[in-house]
C-alpha cells in the first residue's frame, strides 16, 4: 500500500508537472481523476502516511486566521528602474567600467507578486511575500494551491528560490465574468487579482484560481556561475523558467529585443510591466555589489504607459443612479495593459465637445489611473469619414427630458421613477460597500425588476424563496443562498445601510462618520443641519443633501419600511468592540444550526465583539456547537473549552 502511494504520488506530480508547467500533457484529464481518486482513498485508509508531496495537499480546503510575519533569511531586493535607452546605456557603461567583457541577461519582468519558497531536504517548507523585502507574510498554505510550484524536489536541497506569481489573464478575465454575473466587484488588473488570491484566508479559493509562476533567482548561495545557469538549473529542479530571454554583451541586442517583446506583449498570456537585464556573471554580480536598495548589476527597463489607436464605432449612454447620463464610446476590441478593452468612457457630453471626438474616429484609448479604459484624444491626421456623435435629448432609459444645467459638465435625468435610475438604486444598495448583498447584482435586480417583484430598497426585505424561483434561471439552491444573504445584510451596521441609500455627496466614509457620531440613523434624521456641518471633514454641502432626503415623505417611508422588516438602523461599529458581551473571545462554530444560518451567526457573534475562527486550538475561548457537530465538538471537549448550543447563541 505504502509503496503505491509513493508511486501514485510520483505519477500524479509528474502528470501536473507536464500539465501545468511544461504544457504538454501525457494523460486524460479522466486518468488523472482515477489515480488521485485511487490516492484519496489510500490516504484516507493510511492518514499517517500521507505523503509531504501528495498533491493533495493542494486541495484541501482550510480556513486561516491570518498570516504570519515572515523575516527572510536573505532580502529581497528592489530594482532600479529605466524609462528610456540613454538610462540603459548609462548603465551599460557603469558595468562597463568595471568589467568591459560583461554579458548581460534579458528577462521578461513578470507583473505579479514577488514570492519566496524556501526547500528544506527538497521538501517545501515556507512560501512567503516579499513584504518589505526583510519581512513578508508566511502565506504557504496558499502557495501549495498553486498547482506549479513543486511540493517536493527530486534532490534533497536546503535552498531559497525567488519568482513572481501571477494570474494568467484568460483565468482573470474568466474570474471577473464570474464575478460580474455575481454582482461582486471585479478585480482592476490581474494583479490585484493574484494579490487578492494570495491574501485569501480560505485556501479552496486559491485551488480554484489558477494561479501560475515564474522563477528567476535563487537566493540561497549557489554553486552555479551565471545567471543562465541558475535559470537553467531552476528548470531541472522543475520550477517554471520563463523561456523569453536572451544573453548578449550588447546594449543594441537588448533594445532590439525589448522592441520585439514589446510588440509581442499583447500575445503573452500573462502581464509584463517591462524587461529586467542583469549581468549574466553571479562573480561580478558579488562585486558589483548593491545600493541602499538595489543591486548595481540589475536594472528594469519599464515600458512607458500602454495607448492604443482605435476606431470609435459608436456610444452608448447610460443612466447612473443619480440621472446623470454619460457616455461610453464601443471601440474595435484592443488588448491594453493586460485586459481586452471594447469600450471606453467619454467622460461627458463637455469633454466630447471640447475634445471633438466623433464617431468613426480613430481615438487614443489608455487606462485612467491604470485600470478605468478612457479615450484620451482624436487622432486628427487619420480622420477621414466620420460623423458627429449624437447628443441625446431624451434619457435613453424613461424618454423624459434630459438637462444640461449650466454649472454641470453632464446631462441628467431628473425622472425619480425612471427604470435606469432604480435598477442602479438597487444594485448600488446591494453592493459590497452598502449592504453587501452577494449574489444581488445588476443581472437579478434587472430580473426582479422586470418582475416587478422590487421597485425599491425596501422591497429586496419582502423577497421571499418562492418570489425569487420565478425568476428565469435561478434555481431553489441559489434563491435560498441569495435569501439568506438579504436575510443577513439585516444585522449590517447602520452605515451601510446609509451609504446604500444612495444619498447625493453621502460616500461610504461620510456615512461612517455620521454614525460614529450620531449613533443610530433615527437620531441622524433628526440631527439639525449645524450639528452635521460641525462634524471635521463633512460640512454643509453633505448636511444639506441629508436634509434635503430625509425631508421626503418617500425617504421616511423607506425607512419605516425597512425598519418594520428588521434592517438594523444602528451603528455597530467601534463603540460595540469596547463593552460587548463577547469582546476578547475567540469563538468557533461547527455543526448544522436550525435556526439561523452560519452566516447569520457569524455576524451575531462579531457583532457581539467575537472573533470568529474556523478550528478550534487552545486559543479558542468557546465553540458554538450545532447538531451533527463532529471533529471539531471532540477536539474541544478534549481540550476542555466551553460548548454552548444554537440556543444560547439566539438569547444573547
Ligand atoms: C520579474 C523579476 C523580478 C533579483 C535581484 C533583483 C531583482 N518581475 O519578472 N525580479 C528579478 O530579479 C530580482 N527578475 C525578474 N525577472
Amino acid at each position: 500500500m505504502i509503496n503505491r502511494m509513493t508511486e501514485l504520488v510520483a505519477l500524479l506530480n509528474r502528470y501536473a508537472k507536464e500539465y501545468y508547467t511544461e504544457d504538454k500533457p501525457t494523460v486524460s484529464d479522466s486518468e488523472y481523476d482515477k489515480l488521485y481518486r485511487e490516492l484519496v482513498e489510500l490516504e484516507k485508509a493510511h492518514p499517517e502516511q500521507v505523503l509531504p508531496d501528495s498533491p493533495t495537499h493542494r486541495v484541501g480546503g482550510l480556513v486561516l486566521e491570518g498570516f504570519e510575519k515572515y523575516e527572510h533569511e536573505y532580502p529581497l531586493y528592489s530594482l532600479q528602474d529605466a524609462f528610456s535607452r540613454q538610462e540603459l546605456d548609462d548603465f551599460d557603461q557603469r558595468v562597463k567600467a568595471e568589467f568591459p567583457d560583461a554579458s548581460y541577461m534579458a528577462e521578461l519582468k513578470i507583473d505579479g507578486l514577488s514570492i519566496s519558497l524556501t526547500y528544506v531536504n527538497g521538501v517545501l517548507q515556507v512560501g512567503a511575500t516579499r513584504g518589505d523585502g526583510s519581512v513578508g507574510e508566511n502565506i504557504t498554505e496558499n502557495l501549495k494551491r498553486v498547482k506549479d510550484i513543486p511540493l517536493q524536489l527530486e534532490q534533497p536541497l536546503n535552498i531559497t528560490v525567488r519568482g513572481e506569481c501571477y494570474l494568467p489573464i484568460a483565468s482573470f478575465d474568466k474570474i471577473n465574468e464570474e464575478r460580474r454575473e455575481n454582482g461582486e466587484a471585479e478585480f482592476a488588473n490581474p494583479r490585484n487579482a493574484a494579490a487578492g488570491t494570495l491574501r485569501q484566508l480560505d485556501t479552496s479559493v486559491v485551488s480554484k484560481r489558477n494561479l501560475a509562476t515564474f522563477f528567476y533567482q535563487e537566493a540561497s548561495p549557489t554553486e552555479r556561475e551565471t545567471q543562465d545557469d541558475v535559470l537553467r538549473e531552476l528548470t531541472a529542479y522543475g520550477f517554471s523558467v520563463n523561456d523569453r530571454r536572451i544573453v548578449t554583451e550588447s546594449m543594441n541586442e537588448i533594445w532590439n529585443f525589448i522592441q520585439q517583446i514589446e510588440a509581442d506583449r499583447d500575445d503573452l498570456a500573462y502581464d509584463i510591466d517591462g524587461i529586467v537585464i542583469k549581468v549574466n556573471s553571479l562573480a561580478m554580480q558579488e562585486e558589483l555589489g548593491f545600493t541602499v536598495k538595489a543591486p548595481r548589476w540589475a536594472i528594469a527597463y519599464k515600458f512607458p504607459a500602454e495607448e492604443k489607436e482605435v476606431e470609435l464605432l459608436s456610444v452608448d449612454w447610460t443612466v447612473g443612479r443619480t440621472g446623470v447620463v454619460t457616455p461610453t464610446a464601443n471601440l474595435t476590441p484592443v488588448q491594453l495593459a493586460g485586459t481586452t478593452v471594447s469600450r471606453a468612457t467619454l467622460h461627458n457630453v463637455d469633454y466630447i465637445a471640447e475634445k471633438d471626438i466623433r464617431i468613426g474616429d480613430t481615438v487614443v484609448v489608455y487606462k485612467a489611473g491604470d485600470i478605468i479604459p478612457a479615450v484620451l484624444n482624436v487622432v486628427q491626421a487619420k480622420r477621414d469619414k466620420q460623423e458627429p456623435i449624437p447628443i441625446p435629448t431624451a434619457c435613453p432609459s424613461c424618454g423624459s427630458d434630459l438637462l444640461h444645467y449650466e454649472d454641470e459638465v453632464a446631462l441628467r435625468c431628473i425622472n425619480p421613477l425612471c427604470p435606469a435610475q432604480i435598477k442602479e438604486r438597487l444594485s448600488h444598495f446591494a453592493s459590497r460597500d452598502a449592504m453587501n448583498i452577494s449574489g444581488f447584482g445588476p443581472a437579478i435586480v434587472d430580473k426582479l425588476f422586470e418582475a416587478k417583484l422590487v421597485a425599491d430598497v425596501a422591497d429586496i426585505y419582502r423577497l421571499t424563496v418562492a418570489d425569487l424561483v420565478t425568476l428565469d434561471g435561478v434555481k431553489e439552491k441559489s434563491a435560498t443562498k441569495l435569501y439568506d444573504a438579504i436575510q443577513t445584510s439585516k444585522a449590517n451596521s447602520a452605515e451601510k445601510l446609509l451609504f446604500g441609500l444612495g444619498i447625493r455627496h453621502v460616500g461610504s466614509k461620510a456615512s461612517r462618520q455620521l454614525l460614529e457620531v450620531f449613533g443610530d440613523v433615527d437620531t441622524l434624521v433628526a440631527a439639525d443641519e449645524d450639528a452635521i456641518s460641525a462634524i471635521e471633514g463633512l460640512g454643509e454641502v453633505i448636511a444639506k443633501s441629508l436634509r434635503s432626503y430625509f425631508a421626503k415623505e418617500e425617504a421616511q417611508r423607506l425607512l419605516a419600511e425597512l425598519k418594520a422588516s428588521g434592517v438594523n438602523l444602528v451603528y455597530l461599529g467601534k463603540k460595540v468592540e469596547a463593552d460587548a458581551q463577547l469582546s476578547g473571545m475567540t469563538v468557533v462554530l461547527t455543526g448544522k444550526l436550525e435556526q439561523m444560518t452560519r452566516n447569520e451567526a457569524k455576524e451575531k457573534l462579531q457583532n457581539l465583539g467575537a472573533k470568529v475562527t474556523g478550528s478550534v486550538s487552545k486559543k479558542t475561548s468557546l465553540v458554538v456547537a450545532g447538531s451533527d457537530a463532529g471533529s471539531k465538538l471532540a477536539k474541544a471537549q478534549e481540550l476542555g473549552i466551553d460548548i454552548r448550543g444554537e440556543d444560547w447563541l439566539l438569547n444573547l
